[in-house]
């Protein structure tokens, strides 16, 4: 059966049922695995159409929803039929980091995915700056992932990638919903890290200076990030996204650091994310390779 009919029939098993029907039910319907349930399901949200799971009841499917059949295309090489070939071997997932570094970011964001990696631990100094290194990133920095044939690097683009590349774990908001997400992605990683760098080296930009600056002022990002999580468990959308795991590790080692005020509002968010397991599970490690040098 091709990827489109079973997404199809996915729609079609919901739309004839008033209750939400539970994930081993529908996966046998399908005659699926669970796991690949929860894939296709993954690829209906990317596509708009909002599954809605029911905590210990199952899934529903708004009334309202159509299916775009455009939008359910076979993506290239993924019509296979379960059962009767045999699953791709997935890519192999290798993380560069260094425990004391921007890594932690993209730490966090592995163990929320719950996927397989490798993780590579370097040194700072001469084996990030070897060349089989800097054939990854050749800035001689990390964190930098490859996944398959794709390297990324930067924090925020690695975040966005994975979120992308393991869609079933739902780390990314659907594309139609992804204006804050890619909003606070780029605002924390572009003009807030410039800003808390310059004001953290003591530097003091002039008026006419912060005109030009991409960053602006150090003092007005402070107040808008405190306004974009005031009162907010999540910074895009009502989910727990990408975006939080690199918003929130700013806002956590911000005031860990003392380069961000210990403002209420950053209080607050941080305090709900540090509590996540698999934040804490990074933490533990960080702490690790602190106390073992
Ligand atoms: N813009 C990069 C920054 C990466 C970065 O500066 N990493 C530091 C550690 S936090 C590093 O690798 N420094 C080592 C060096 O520059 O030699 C990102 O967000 O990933």
């Amino acid at each position: 059966m091709s990827r489109t009919i079973r997404l199809q029939q996915l729609i079609r098993l919901l739309r004839h049922r008033q209750e939400p029907m539970p994930g081993p039910e529908l996966a046998e319907a399908l005659g699926i695995s669970l796991r690949t349930l929860y894939q296709e399901i993954a690829v209906l949200r990317a596509v708009g159409i909002e599954v809605v799971n029911q905590p210990g009841e199952g899934y529903v499917l708004p009334p309202e929803v159509t299916l775009p059949p455009l939008a359910l295309g076979e993506p290239e090489g993924s019509q296979h039929t379960e059962g009767a070939s045999p699953e791709a071997a997935p890519a192999e997932l290798v993380f560069y980091t260094n425990p004391l570094s921007r890594g932690g970011i993209v730490h966090w964001m592995l163990e929320e995915l719950g996927v397989n990696y490798r993780l590579v631990t370097l040194e700072y100094g001469a084996a990030m700056k070897a060349p089989d290194y800097l054939a990854i990133n050749p800035l001689g920095k990390v964190p930098a992932i490859r996944h398959g044939d794709s390297v990324v690097t930067e924090a925020a683009a690695i975040c966005a990638y994975l979120a992308d590349a393991f869609p079933e774990a739902g780390l990314a908001p659907p594309p139609a919903a992804r204006g804050d997400y890619y909003r606070w992605l780029f605002f924390a990683a572009g003009p807030l890290e410039s800003a808390i760098a310059l004001n953290d080296l003591g530097v003091q930009p002039t008026a006419e200076q912060k005109m030009r600056l991409g960053c602006g002022d150090y003092w007005a990002l402070v107040e808008t990030l405190a306004g974009a999580v005031a009162g907010r468990s999540c910074i895009a959308g009502d989910a727990f996204s990408a975006a939080d795991v690199y918003v929130g590790s700013h806002i956590g080692w911000g005031m860990r650091f003392g380069t961000l005020p210990r403002r209420p509002e950053f209080e607050a968010y941080w305090a709900g994310l540090a509590e996540r397991p698999a934040q804490r599970r990074c933490a533990a490690f960080i702490e690790q390779a602190r106390v073992t040098g």
